[in-house]
């Protein structure tokens, strides 16, 4: 395997679903530990935060996209540049569901072949009146070969294992397609004979 030294420490990630399913929440639980009930529809915005993982400081830049579909159209050069990308629904919402396949098309026409996507159910704390089981996510995820991950914005559930496990991702990816490092050979003096 190369040497991770090879390998950029800089990550872009874009959170994409329908209105309302909590990813500005997730945004600003996981960078500033932050919780708020108030609904402010986003149009596009950045964030970003430094998390140590596997040893290494990587430098995350987040961006969150409107749910509301006149802005949809933005969302295609996003994707494109992106290294990381959470499709997040909310497991209370079925509409946020049924979305998903239009948006997974969507990532599937832009993506770049080094990036990675997982699938994020969100609104975990509502687990009693969910209208999307556990296992229909699961074998939607698994259908399209995404992981899926259950989050809650408001209590903090998961959040952090979700932005670790898809930049651990994007790092194997990385890792493997990284040039292999040159050995530094210790007496390089030339000899002329
Ligand atoms: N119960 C619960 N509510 C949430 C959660 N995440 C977001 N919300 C609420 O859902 C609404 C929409 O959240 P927001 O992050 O703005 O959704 P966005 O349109 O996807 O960015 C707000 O009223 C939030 O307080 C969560 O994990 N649990
Ligand atoms: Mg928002």
């Amino acid at each position: 395997m190369a040497c991770p030294a090879n390998i950029s420490d800089d990550y872009q990630v874009i959170l994409i679903g329908a209105a309302s399913v909590g990813k500005t929440c997730i945004i600003k639980k996981w960078t500033i530990n932050e919780f708020s009930d108030e609904y402010i529809p986003t149009k596009y915005s950045t964030d970003h935060k430094e998390i140590e993982v596997r040893s290494r400081k990587c430098k995350v830049e987040i961006l969150d996209t409107a749910g509301l579909s006149q802005y949809w159209g933005m969302r295609d050069n996003m994707i494109r540049q992106a290294d990381g990308i959470m499709i997040v629904f909310s497991i209370t919402d079925e509409g946020s569901f049924e979305m998903l396949k239009e948006l997974h098309q969507q990532v599937e026409r832009n993506i770049s072949e080094s990036s990675c996507v997982l699938l994020v159910g969100n609104k975990h704390d509502l687990s009693e009146t969910r209208k999307v089981t556990y296992d229909s996510a699961w074998s939607f995820s698994e259908h399209l070969g995404l992981d899926y991950i259950e989050t809650s914005a408001r209590v903090g559930h998961n959040i952090v294992e979700a932005f670790v496990h898809l930049i651990e991702a994007i790092m194997d990816k990385r890792l493997q397609n990284a040039p292999p490092q040159r050995t530094q050979t210790k007496n390089t003096k030339c000899r002329v004979m």
